[in-house]
């Protein structure tokens, strides 16, 4: 990815969640954007919205729609959002399973078509898939991350926000963990213009706010009743595009392959990496407590569960 290059962006999956990263994408002026979905004529009706959207908006990004997979090759950056939403009468598990086989299927395309990229999984269960992401493909680990913690800390941020009443942009925070009510939010390591929300508000307040961040899924979904959020799993997939194809190493939350960092081995969770040209450059080992450290581990335990689920039934 030398710099001065046209990127290209291809978002698999053109539902909700990919038609947002392929919006803000195109409005960032990322790069050319190709959205790839199995729907006929979605994606390439999606495209042509959204070219159109492009003279009031102001960005001259390239935007095209294919239900061929072959539409990827040549992508720096893939971002697969492609899965199943969980239906009426469908377990856990069936939906492990589902999406266990669309992530398998879409991975072979792209490791055929986009054998260089940077691939950022977003379906969920997101670090689950995102570890199977990694085996399918057989990319570098550094080449395969998840976005969660992106979309939680965006939403820590805009709790802490609404609380102080103070400008979004001057908050900071951290998130570990798995995606999902064992998330792992950090207040000490959030701050309003420098200063430790800890300081600002009593207990009683952050500890709230945790909690609605952690069911912050959840209370978007009971709203809309039918899917789930988009706009801010959109702009949260986009920031990590933004950091990597500018190189711009940003410390972001996201799920990476961990070697032994945190105490734990051989799976995906969400940890601060810098994230730049190429994928995740380092992993940042941050000083936590020792509360913080079980409550990661035990975040962990839920995706050993998927993944060994997924070794079951023979998708992994
Ligand atoms: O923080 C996070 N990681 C998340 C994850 C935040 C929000 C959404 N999260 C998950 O992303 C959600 O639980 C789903 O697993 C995905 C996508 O959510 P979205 O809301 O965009 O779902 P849609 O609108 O149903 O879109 C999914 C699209 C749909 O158009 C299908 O036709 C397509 O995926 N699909 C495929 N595309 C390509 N190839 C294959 N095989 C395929 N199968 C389905």
């Amino acid at each position: 990815m030398e710099s001065g290059k046209r990127f290209k962006i291809a978002c698999v999956g053109a539902g909700n969640v990919g038609a947002s990263v392929a919006q803000y994408c195109a409005e960032m002026e990322l790069g050319d954007v190709v959205l790839v979905d199995v729907v006929e004529g979605m994606p390439q009706g999606k495209a042509l919205d959204l070219t159109q959207a492009g003279p009031i908006r102001g960005y001259g990004s390239v935007v095209t729609g294919s239900n061929d997979f072959a539409a990827v090759a040549g992508s720096d950056v893939v971002v697969v959002t492609a899965g199943l939403p969980r239906r009426p009468g469908m377990s856990r598990l069936d939906l492990l399973g589902k999406n266990g086989e669309i992530i398998t299927t879409v991975c072979e395309e792209i490791a055929r078509h986009a054998p260089s990229s940077v691939v950022i999984i977003v379906t969920n269960p997101l670090d689950t898939m995102t570890y199977l992401a990694h085996k399918k493909l057989g990319f570098p680990a550094k080449r395969v991350v998840g976005m969660a913690g992106c979309l939680d800390s965006a939403r820590f941020r805009a709790f802490v926000a609404m609380e102080t009443g103070v400008n979004p942009k001057n908050i900071d925070t951290m998130v570990l963990g798995s995606h999902g009510d064992d998330m792992v939010p950090l207040p000490q390591y959030t701050t309003v213009s420098g200063v430790p929300i800890t300081d600002l508000l009593p207990a009683e307040r952050i500890e709230a706010i945790v909690e609605r961040t952690r069911k912050g899924g959840g209370e978007i979904v009971s709203l809309l009743k039918t899917g789930s959020a988009f706009y801010a799993p959109g702009a949260s997939a986009a920031r990590m595009v933004q950091s990597i194809v500018r190189d711009e190493r940003q410390l972001l939350p996201c799920s990476a392959y961990l070697t032994g960092q945190y105490g734990l081995n051989d799976i995906y969770m969400g940890v601060p990496v810098k994230l730049g040209k190429g994928g995740v450059g380092e992993i940042v080992p941050l000083p936590i407590s020792d509360k913080d450290t079980a409550a990661l581990h035990k975040s962990a335990e839920e995706v050993r569960a998927g993944i060994n689920a997924l070794r079951d039934l023979k998708v992994l």
